[in-house]
């Protein structure tokens, strides 16, 4: 079993981002330890605020950003940050070589309820003379990240990271390590599991209607098998769930607000959540073309998503082809 930073170290990552990952960690760890002691600690609840997004935020939201935040700022390596917590993005050392952008808790309307949530985080180069707190400077696509994971705080925490070295689990030990669980995840390419929230139903694309219909109809539909279904609500857990055991997760475009093209966002959730679930051997859409394929042209853009299972993410877009 390795530690996280020799692992890195052993597979040629370059040694500022493995500070940078380090840095990441060190505030997951801490996040994880308020997370942990819930009500004991007060963190529970929602706060007075609401975010960019026009979300309430949990005081847990802030509280993970200000970590985030805090430690990052700190690190030399950072020329720049932006989180989902933040209008626009943070400045940080001029002479830094990454950005980064992070969802600090992802699911957190999960929190009171005590069900997993996760922090999201993409690191990318910053291009050469562009300054590190403007938005410009962010508009890669996601082809363009070196490295992208989550801290899925569950029964147990566990960082999944990707440097497009394939992707690595590493489990957080009582001692504060993060060490290698899983070497080179692969997501089965069929599933019999999908995730979707179906009491939007009704404000679904007819494509994404007749796909859905399809899976329910199990093994005397079209699709000739019986399929089960799983929603977390908490994005960080389904993609969890898929890398471990295959599925498909979709949150498409509704007609609930038909100006913006879904509900998650590409440079937290959608660009990251993709390099991961591409670098195993998955597939990661708008329904319609590749995630990291867009070129953004928002920091706070949302993005429609479809990820999973090869050969079930390649169907669902059949459906999508169709007209
Ligand atoms: P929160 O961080 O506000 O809880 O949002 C989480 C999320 O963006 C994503 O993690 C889930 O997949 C999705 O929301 C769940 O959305 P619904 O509540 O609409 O099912
Ligand atoms: P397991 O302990 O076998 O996972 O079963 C869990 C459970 O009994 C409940 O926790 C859960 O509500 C239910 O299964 C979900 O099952 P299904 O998706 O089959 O309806």
């Amino acid at each position: 079993m390795q530690l996280l930073n020799q692992y890195l170290k052993h597979h040629e990552t370059p040694d500022d981002l493995i500070d940078l990952i380090d840095s990441l960690m060190l505030s997951c760890k801490e996040i994880a330890i308020k997370l942990r002691e819930g009500a004991l600690a007060g963190v529970l609840g929602t706060s007075e605020g609401i975010n960019v997004q026009g979300e309430t935020q949990k005081k847990l939201d802030i509280i993970s950003n200000d970590i985030l935040k805090a430690v990052l700022l700190d690190n030399p390596t950072v020329a720049g940050l932006a989180s989902e917590e933040e209008d626009h993005p943070v400045g940080g050392n001029p002479d830094g070589k990454y950005l980064v952008t992070f969802d600090p808790l992802d699911g957190s309307s999960n929190i009171d309820v005590n069900v997993s949530v996760g922090t999201i985080f993409s690191i990318l180069i910053k291009p050469e003379g562009m300054d590190g707190g403007d938005d410009a400077a962010f508009m890669q696509n996601g082809r363009q990240q070196v490295a992208s994971g989550y801290v899925l705080y569950g029964p147990c925490s566990v960082l999944v990271l990707t440097t497009g070295n394939g992707v690595q689990m590493f489990t957080l030990s009582h001692g504060g390590d993060f060490i290698l669980t899983e070497e080179h995840v692969r997501i089965p390419e069929q599933t019999q599991e999908f995730g979707i929230n179906m009491s939007n139903q009704r404000f679904w694309e007819p494509q994404m209607q007749s796909y859905v219909a399809d899976l329910l109809q199990g093994e005397e539909g079209p699709l000739g098998k019986r399929y089960n279904m799983r929603w977390v609500a908490s994005m960080v857990a389904e993609v969890h769930r898929i890398l471990t055991r295959g599925g498909i997760f979709m949150y498409p475009w509704d007609s609930r607000d038909p100006a913006k093209p879904g509900k998650l966002r590409l440079m937290y959730e959608g660009n990251p959540m993709s390099f991961l679930i591409e670098q195993a051997g998955g597939l990661s859409t708008t329904c319609y073309g590749h995630i990291m394929d867009i070129e953004p042209t928002k920091i706070h853009q949302r993005v429609s998503v479809g990820l999973g299972s090869r050969a079930e993410v390649e169907t669902m877009m059949k459906y999508h082809a169709k007209d």
